[in-house]
This record gives C-alpha cells, sequence and structure tokens, in this order.
C-alpha cells in the first residue's frame, strides 16, 4: 500500500487553463529524491497534500490540487486552481506558494521566482491609488525622475535639525526629503516632532520655490500606530507615508494601503530585510515577487537598487524590476519572469537608492529611464558644499543626462557638479 501520493500532484502533459494561478520555482531535490517526486512534493505541500496517503479524500480535493505542469532541469512550474486562494488576501497566496515548503527536508535548496497571476486573481487587489501618472500630476513633475534624499547619518538628528536638511535638500532642488528606513518615532526625534518640523520647512520651500515639495515621512510600526500616523500626515498636508514593507508584513500593507488611499496618501514603499531571502540565487523568494506582490497591493514606489552603488543588484535584475513595476504587461523571460497581464492595476515608480552620487547619475538613468524616482542622500549630503549644493550637482548631473552632454562638459558651467566630480568622480562604492 503507497504510503505517500506526490506523484499524483505531477502531470506534465497538463495544459494549465487562463483562470490558473502559475508559479515558476528553482528547486534542487535532496539526494535520493527523483526530481518528478521533488516537484511533486512542492506542489502537494502548497495546495492540498501532506506526506502521507489519508484514508479519506473529499471528491472536492482533487480539484484543488497543484499540478506540475513542467520540470525543466532545475526548473519547476506548478498551476494552481483559483478556488485555492481567497479574494484580494494577499498574505495567503504567500503562505501558500512561499510558506512550508521551503522547510521540506526532500528539497535542499528552493526558490521562489516569480507568479503569474491571472485576470480572476488580480481583479480583487485595488493596486497603487495614484500610479506614476497621478504622481507627476501631484508632485508636478514632467520629463524628469522625481529626485529625493534621507538626511545622513541615517539616525541621530532631532526633529529640528532633521527639518533644517530638509529644507536645504527641497531648496537645491529635491522633490523629496526621506526618513532612513531605521528611523521611526525615537527618544530624540518623535514622529509628530518631526512632522510638525517638517511641515513648516516644506511650507518655507515651497514658497520660496514655488515648487510642489513632499516627504516620505516613515509610520512604520504596529498598525493601529501606523494608522495614527497617516492621519497626522494627512492632517499636516502630506501625499505620501513611507513603510517598511518587509518588516511591516503584507497584511500591514495591505490594511494600509486602504486607509492611506482614503487620506489621499501615496505609499513609498522602502524593502529593508529583502537581502534576506533574495540575495542567494539557490534559495529563497526573489524580488521580482515581492516587487509584484506590493504592486499588486498597491504601493506607489519601491525600491529596487542601482546596479552600480553599494547595495546588491545587476544591471539585468534592476531593469527587469522596473518593467514589473511600470509596464501594462510583462512578457516571460526564461527562468526570471512569468508573462503578467495587468489589467486595470496601475503601474508604481521604481525606485533607485544606495551608494548614488552625481557621478552616478548617468549609469542609473542609463539604466531606468526618466520614470524613475532617484534617492541621493550621502552623495549629497557629502558634497564639499554641503546638503543644498549637493542637490543642484545631482540635479545638474541630471539635466546633462537628459541633454545628452557628458558630465564633464556640464561641469564647466555648474560649479556644484563641478564640485563633486572632484571629490567623488565616478566611483563606483563597493
Ligand atoms: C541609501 C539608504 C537606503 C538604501 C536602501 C541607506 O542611503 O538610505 O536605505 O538605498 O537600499 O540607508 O543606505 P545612501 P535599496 O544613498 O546614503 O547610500 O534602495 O537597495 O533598497
Ligand atoms: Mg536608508
Amino acid at each position: 500500500m503507497a504510503i505517500d501520493w506526490y506523484m499524483d500532484f505531477v502531470d506534465t502533459g497538463y495544459d494549465p487553463g487562463k483562470t490558473e494561478l502559475c508559479a515558476l520555482f528553482y528547486f534542487e531535490p535532496a539526494a535520493g529524491i527523483s526530481s518528478e517526486e521533488a516537484a511533486g512534493r512542492i506542489a502537494s505541500e502548497s495546495s492540498t497534500g501532506t506526506w502521507t496517503t489519508l484514508h479519506t479524500l473529499p471528491p472536492r480535493m482533487r480539484d484543488l490540487q497543484a499540478t506540475v505542469y513542467e520540470i525543466e532541469g532545475k526548473y519547476v512550474r506548478i498551476a494552481y486552481p483559483l478556488d485555492l486562494w481567497e479574494e484580494g488576501n494577499a498574505a495567503q497566496l504567500m503562505s501558500g506558494i512561499a510558506g512550508n515548503i521551503f522547510g521540506m527536508k526532500a528539497i535542499r535548496n528552493l526558490r521562489l521566482i516569480d507568479v503569474s497571476m491571472p485576470p480572476e486573481y488580480i481583479r480583487h487587489f485595488r493596486g497603487p491609488h495614484f500610479g506614476m501618472e497621478g504622481i507627476r500630476r501631484m508632485m508636478r513633475v514632467e520629463g524628469r525622475p522625481l529626485t529625493g534624499a534621507v538626511p545622513k547619518p541615517k539616525v541621530g538628528f532631532d526633529a529640528r535639525e532633521h527639518a533644517a536638511i530638509g529644507f536645504e535638500t527641497w531648496m537645491g532642488g529635491f522633490d523629496f526629503v526621506k526618513d532612513d528606513e531605521n528611523l521611526t518615532s525615537t527618544s530624540f526625534n518623535r514622529f509628530g516632532d518631526r512632522v510638525a518640523e517638517m511641515t513648516k520647512m516644506r511650507d518655507l520651500a515651497e514658497q520660496a520655490t514655488g515648487d510642489t515639495k513632499s516627504a516620505f515621512i516613515n509610520i512604520t510600526a504596529d498598525t493601529e500606530t501606523m494608522k495614527e500616523r497617516a492621519r497626522m500626515l494627512a492632517d499636516s498636508g502630506w501625499n505620501y507615508a513611507m513603510i517598511d514593507v518587509v518588516v511591516a508584513g503584507t497584511s500591514a500593507v495591505s490594511t494600509l494601503r486602504d486607509y492611506c488611499s482614503d487620506l489621499g496618501l501615496a505609499i513609498h514603499a522602502h524593502r529593508a530585510m529583502h537581502a534576506a531571502f533574495d540575495r542567494n540565487p539557490r534559495h529563497g523568494i526573489t524580488m521580482q515577487f515581492l516587487a509584484k506582490m506590493m504592486r499588486l497591493i498597491g504601493v506607489s514606489q519601491i525600491h529596487t537598487g542601482t546596479a552600480v552603488g553599494k547595495l546588491t543588484g545587476t544591471k539585468k535584475e534592476v531593469a527587469l524590476l522596473a518593467d514589473v513595476l511600470r509596464e501594462r504587461h510583462t512578457k516571460e523571460v526564461r527562468h526570471t519572469l512569468l508573462d503578467q497581464d495587468w489589467g486595470g492595476i496601475k503601474s508604481a515608480f521604481p525606485v533607485s537608492s544606495g551608494g548614488l552620487h552625481p557621478g552616478l547619475v548617468p549609469d542609473v538613468l542609463d539604466i531606468y529611464g526618466e520614470d524613475l524616482v532617484l534617492l541621493v542622500s550621502g552623495g549629497i549630503h557629502g558634497h564639499p558644499r554641503g546638503t543644498r549644493a549637493g542637490a543642484i550637482a545631482t540635479m545638474q548631473a541630471i539635466e546633462a543626462w537628459r541633454d545628452g552632454m557628458s558630465l564633464d562638459e556640464k561641469a564647466r558651467s555648474s560649479p556644484e557638479l563641478a564640485r563633486a566630480l572632484e571629490k567623488w568622480g565616478y566611483y563606483k562604492p563597493k
């Protein structure tokens, strides 16, 4: 009598309809386990199965079980009937396709690469409140990337000092001032104080420049506190809230997406902790999956890397992430991305940040183009003439890129850029 039934979840002749949710995994069977059985175990444990045959099996189970429909070397595609998944519940989807399966002894390594979600599944999600066009309209910025900076060092300023640096950043021509991912409401910089000081400085900067200025003020905390902080932001005329989405959790982001949307707040998603699971090419979850989930839930923008800065991510990966967030329909990329038609789900901005300075701006814009939120933080506050000159230098580098001019040429008529190039040149941080 068979004690397990994993092979019941394998049918490589199966053709999933347009109504099934399909997932692509990289997998390495443990010693002594065949690819077919390992694949069957992934499908079983992520849908209706368990380790042993069962005494009774209601007929409905057969209609709900996942099916391995393609095994190609170390890549497997699994189709999931839509009835497995609760409408509009991203957390439950992740408990299924990104849950127990990572810990199975029969699999030595497993990496969830991507999912392709049918229209019938995505129609239960609201997606980004504004979309890229809506953000550009709200900020009155066209024809260039939106720009921002985090006061540095990361934390330690009090609210007044923080806002004073924010003012210099805005006066240097930047659109946004961003909290660092580990700044929330600390003894030396309470959230309410920071909102009050930043509101004062924003109003002064808007009056002085005539431009729309905003900030990504970090509301990350328990969900009730995040709601309270979102209300505080809306009450002070802000149009963004920032959430560290990985540490806050999928369900919290889902709650805040609707709450912020009702308050007219876009969500800036920081991805701190992503490298705990997306960096190892043989195990974990890819950044394209995280980006896809966050667009589906409805953040307005999420960090996607620089390729040339201080943190992980190749040019190819970064360009792919930009497509996942911006495109209406992303085509399949072998072993990396599944075909995804986003239907009515609006676009979201990629955010490039991390080790950037004016000398690297053309490299980043060559990868992303202008539909980007570009964050240059240490790279403006470290400018020899200070924050405002650093922001001006960055804006000059953007102008040079847009006009097809080299930075060296632009620097001849742009002293702030010239000073930046004297200090950093084209240095790529390690
Ligand atoms: C960048 C940053 C961002 C990283 C996050 C930092 O500051 O504020 O958190 O960019 O990485 O704390 O390092 P610098 P990613 O510009 O001074 O490096 O964007 O890859 O998620
Ligand atoms: Mg940071």
